[in-house]
């Protein structure tokens, strides 16, 4: 049985100070870890490690320095890469393929191409004219915000802790991670590389648990804490944004989705339906971008649901490193009652259930495991609540379109605004709807093509803020302007 510990001032914790928990496995509920649960003195430790390191050795590296250090911490990450893919299948249950090809290559790739972006930004520079001719002389310094709070959720645990680790580091920031209390592994090792490396001692910390009353709420409420970035659900966004307002902290929120795939008569029907295959039901439906509404325009309308349908129905359902399966099971009994509710009322709301709505038969242990099956409907109204609500789970709903104008209604009607893929062959109408619906990324003919240099981020109640790029830059570091009397 694996424990698993906080990483604190560059020491894994020898004894759990608090309570511990179970880490139970997706694939059959087997407690496959015992994880400490940090307390609040644990978490204020790991504050004041942060806070001391930034007055150490790390504070007084040149920006190359720190950046070669990143790159070498990169290079260590793709080293122990299996290591990695291990960690997260046996905490989220997905697929090889999904660790190999989709998320874990990005812990890596996030620590490059951060370090790469804060050697090449510039600060801004103005010269201005003064009363007696002789001009004063303006300039940025874009120093690090100090200790940064990172609340990260399960669904692709290492690529998004990740995302803001790496850019806070690159900033010359400290971190304080709380992963989720469903994902603690990744995390945890990341801890070991930083070590191996010579990332120096508080740089980066882990504090394990949960959010309410625990290691989450611990960390947002500290006041030695400079600013919070989290991903997750909105709900838990806005108790987090009042913890940040007790003490006027920054925030960066990358929140909950209701995204919208728009498949046009003049698509590619095949890479229509790949593309909305993969965006619905990849991760099990476990993706914040994921499509859960599909609007079909009337023309293409059964015959795509009928295709989306097949594809569906061919998924295999097993362990991750079975190389017969390809389809793995939501994160934990808990998420899997929520969707199973969902599934349930969308039949109480009139759907027809085009595919799905149940629990895979599985043989042996896996049948204690959170399976459930990918899930098609239609016939519903706008207004249900499998369409307005976010699921988290692998299923949508689909409905046909007659026009443009229509279609983005459609898709703005939402709270929420993080992701859309528009499916056309028309450029210019690609361009029109595009620059229409109300969401941070619009994909066209693709999704989850990810360009790290680009502003990501959600419109809406999908969060505040944009990460990615010199957009990284304006949360994980303040400027303070000189202005030079010449
Ligand atoms: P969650 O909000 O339940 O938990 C996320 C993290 O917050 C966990 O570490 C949790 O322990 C912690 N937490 C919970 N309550 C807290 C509190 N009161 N104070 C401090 N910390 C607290 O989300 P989840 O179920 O782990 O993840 C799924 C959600 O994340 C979905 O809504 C999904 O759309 C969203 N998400 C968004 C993005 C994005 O980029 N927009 C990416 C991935 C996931
Ligand atoms: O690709 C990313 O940077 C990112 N934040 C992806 C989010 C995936 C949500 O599940």
């Amino acid at each position: 049985m694996r424990q698993i510990r906080h990483f604190i001032n560059g020491e894994f914790s020898a004894d759990p100070g608090g309570r511990v928990f179970d880490k139970r496995s997706p694939l059959d509920n087997r407690v496959i870890a015992t994880v400490a649960e940090a307390t609040r003195a644990e978490v204020d430790a790991a504050v004041r490690a942060a806070r001391a390191a930034l007055s150490g050795p790390w504070g007084r590296l040149s920006t190359d320095e720190r950046c070669a250090l990143l790159h070498k911490l990169a290079d260590e990450i793709t080293r122990r890469f299996d290591d990695f893919v291990a960690a997260e299948m046996a905490d989220t249950g997905q697929p090889h393929h999904v660790m190999t090809q989709a998320f874990i290559p990005r812990g890596a790739a996030n620590f490059r191409v951060f370090a790469d972006t804060v050697k090449n930004v510039p600060t801004e520079a103005f010269s201005m004219a003064t009363p007696d001719g002789a001009g004063a002389l303006n300039y940025g310094l874009r120093l690090p915000k100090g200790v940064i709070g990172v609340i990260s959720p399960w669904n692709a645990p290492f690529l998004l802790m990740t995302w803001k680790v790496a850019p806070a580091l690159a900033c010359g920031n400290t971190v304080v991670v709380k992963p989720s209390e469903e994902s603690p592994q990744t995390a945890a090792l990341l801890g070991e590389v930083m070590n191996a490396v010579g990332i120096p001692r508080g740089v980066y910390n882990v504090v394990q648990g949960f959010g309410p009353d625990s290691a989450g709420e611990f960390l947002t409420h500290h006041r030695e804490v400079d600013a919070i970035t989290f991903t997750g659900e909105t709900r838990t966004g806005t108790a987090i944004m009042k913890a940040a307002a007790d003490g006027m902290r920054d925030v960066s929120f990358e929140l909950g989705g209701k995204n919208a795939g728009i498949v046009f008569a003049d698509a590619d029907f095949d890479a229509a339906v790949d593309g909305i295959f993969r965006s619905a039901f990849l991760n099990s439906g476990q993706v914040c971008l994921g499509t859960e509404r599909v609007y079909v325009e009337r023309p293409i309308f059964e015959r795509f649901v009928q295709a989306l349908k097949a594809k569906a129905e061919a998924v295999k359902f097993g362990r991750p490193d079975d190389h017969a399966s390809n389809y793995g099971p939501l994160i934990s009994q808990e998420h899997r009652a929520k969707v199973l509710g969902y599934y349930a009322r969308a039949v109480e709301e009139g759907a027809t259930v085009v595919t799905g709505g149940g629990v895979p038969d599985m043989p042996g242990e896996l049948a204690d495991g959170a399976w459930v099956q990918p899930t098609i409907w239609t016939g519903l109204p706008e207004t249900a609540a499998v369409v307005r609500e976010e699921i988290f789970g692998p299923c949508c709903h689909i409905r046909p379109f007659d026009s443009e104008a229509e279609v983005i209604a459609l898709a703005n009607d939402n709270d929420y605004g993080l992701s859309t893929t528009i499916w056309t062959t028309n450029l210019a109408r690609a361009h029109r709807v595009a620059a229409r619906v109300e969401v941070g990324i619009t994909w066209v003919n693709s999704w989850f093509l990810r360009d790290l240099r680009t502003a990501f981020g959600g419109s809406k109640q999908s969060g505040i803020g944009r990460e990615g790029g010199v957009h990284s830059l304006e949360f994980y570091t303040e400027t303070r302007n000189v202005c030079i009397k010449l």
